[in-house]
């Protein structure tokens, strides 16, 4: 299919990834020089730099450039998410949380590194995070804009972003019964909240009104939580076509899925009405400009794993 946007001009979303991701690639690897004490900068470079999606950073800087801003000033911002984003799964991935063993194919920070130096290198990825915001130096910016991103990104990791939604997952898998509630909780919180502040403060480096930084907002929580959905759903699809490989996980485990909770078919239906409402925020703005964060969500919907 030709790669159209709703103002109808072709826009080479491959290419705008790849090229953003190896952008925010090398200023991550700036970013943490390897020194002293090497065993900690180590297990920061080795989960930062294995390899993800880079999909918030590359919000960031989409929702930076829809509003007219450079790219140069969302990167420090751009680098912080995926920090944060970093520590989260180094510490998700703990024996005293999910216990996991393989991350993007590669043994977890802990089994690589020990238990001590993965709870540190996840802590100092955190710390770093805001740092990097705080100190960047991104000239001629208002320190007024640091601080709303500062308070922004402290907001979507604590008590009532990242961390509640880890609290009510881990609360919720000793649960008999979850509702859609319960799970949309969750899903908001531990994906859609970073997600958020991902494209909000690039909106707000790059010089966004309120509005703006709204319908941004609105986008990318809808965006978010359609990741979620869709993660539910490929697992079933997945599982049934890997039956036998993978053991049908998602099948028999306990956990909460979308298509568990309502059905195969209305899962696919929600995913198509998120997707609908992310893309109609963006009607606001100038179309070709918006053909970022228009096909990001197209890729979060339709990707095939
Ligand atoms: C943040 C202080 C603090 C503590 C951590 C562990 C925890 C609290 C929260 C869990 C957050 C978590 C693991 C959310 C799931 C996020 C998610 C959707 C991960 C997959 O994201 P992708 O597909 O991954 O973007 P890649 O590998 O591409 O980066």
């Amino acid at each position: 299919t030709m790669p159209l946007n709703h103002s109808g001009s072709v826009f080479h979303f491959e290419e705008y990834m790849a090229t953003k991701a190896e952008r925010v690639n090398k200023a991550l690897d700036e970013a943490v020089p390897l020194r002293h004490p090497l065993k900690v900068h180590e297990a920061m470079r080795y989960s930062l730099l294995a390899g993800g999606k880079r999909i918030r950073p590359i919000l960031c800087i989409a929702s930076c450039e829809l509003v007219g801003g450079d790219e140069s000033l969302a990167l420090p911002v751009a680098c912080a998410v995926e920090m944060i984003h970093t520590m989260s799964l180094i510490h998700d991935d703990l024996p005293c949380m999910d216990n996991d063993d393989l991350r993007r194919g590669k043994p977890t920070n802990h089994k690589a590194f020990g238990e001590a130096i993965a709870v540190l290198a996840g802590d100092a990825l955190l710390s770093l995070a805001f740092e990097h915001v705080a100190a960047a130096r991104t000239i001629d910016l208002p320190p007024e804009l640091v601080v709303r991103v500062v308070a922004e990104l402290g907001a979507a990791v604590g008590s009532d972003g990242l961390v509640a939604g880890q609290i009510v997952d881990i609360a919720c898998e000793g649960q008999q019964i979850v509702d859609l509630k319960e799970l949309e909780y969750i899903h908001v919180h531990k994906t859609a909240k970073l997600l958020e502040a991902s494209a909000v403060c690039g909106m707000i480096m790059g010089g966004g009104s309120m509005a703006e930084v709204e319908r941004v907002r609105r986008y990318a929580r809808c965006t978010g939580l359609l990741f979620q959905v869709v993660d539910d759903i490929l697992d079933i699809t997945k599982t049934s076509e890997e039956l036998g490989k993978t053991a049908g996980k998602d099948l028999v485990s306990d956990k909460a899925t979308y298509p568990k909770l309502m059905g195969l078919d209305k899962a696919k239906e929600f995913a198509e009405k998120l997707l609908a409402q992310a893309k109609e925020e963006l009607l606001y703005f100038d179309g070709s400009k918006a053909a970022p964060l228009y096909h990001l969500a197209d890729y979060i919907a339709h990707r095939q794993n």
